[in-house]
């Protein structure tokens, strides 16, 4: 019985989302999923997300391949939610490449690659630049 944990925004919902949360589902039983809270979005990328922390938990929540969802208040408090969800894997895409290991006392860190060409950040410039 594995139990996987993951982080993220998952804001605007896009197919590169679905991919990392199913894949990480794969490696284990039981998927769980941390949303970053909007403030802690705004303290990372100085703007508050597109959608709201309720609406972007109520998204996570609802498929088929996620357990369990409580929002992340802090990127250092990582090792915190580790322990209180008892996860044995810790799951992240690529771009926190090495960003994670510390929490690797306490449970094994897997990077998986991320879906190329899709971002929120490119949904938005698109959306924007629509005339
Ligand atoms: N992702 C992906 N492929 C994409 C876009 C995103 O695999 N094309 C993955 C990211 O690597 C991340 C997850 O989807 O693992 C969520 O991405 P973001 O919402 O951008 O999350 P981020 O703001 O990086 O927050 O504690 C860590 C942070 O909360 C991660």
């Amino acid at each position: 019985m594995k139990r996987i944990i993951t982080f993220g925004t998952f804001d605007v919902f896009h197919v590169g989302h679905v991919n990392i949360l199913e894949r990480a589902a794969t490696l284990g039983n039981y998927l769980i999923v941390g949303i970053s809270s909007d403030k802690l979005n705004f303290s990372k990328k100085q703007r508050y997300p597109i959608y709201s922390q309720q609406d972007r938990t109520r998204i996570i929540k609802s498929l088929k391949f996620v357990d369990e969802v409580f929002l992340e208040e802090s990127l250092e408090l990582k090792l915190e939610y580790i322990r209180k969800y008892k996860a044995d894997i810790l799951v992240m895409g690529d771009d926190w490449t090495g960003r994670f290991d510390w929490v690797k006392s306490d449970c094994d860190v897997i990077y998986l690659p991320r879906t190329p060409s899709i971002s929120t950040t490119e949904i938005i410039e698109v959306v924007r630049n629509i005339k």
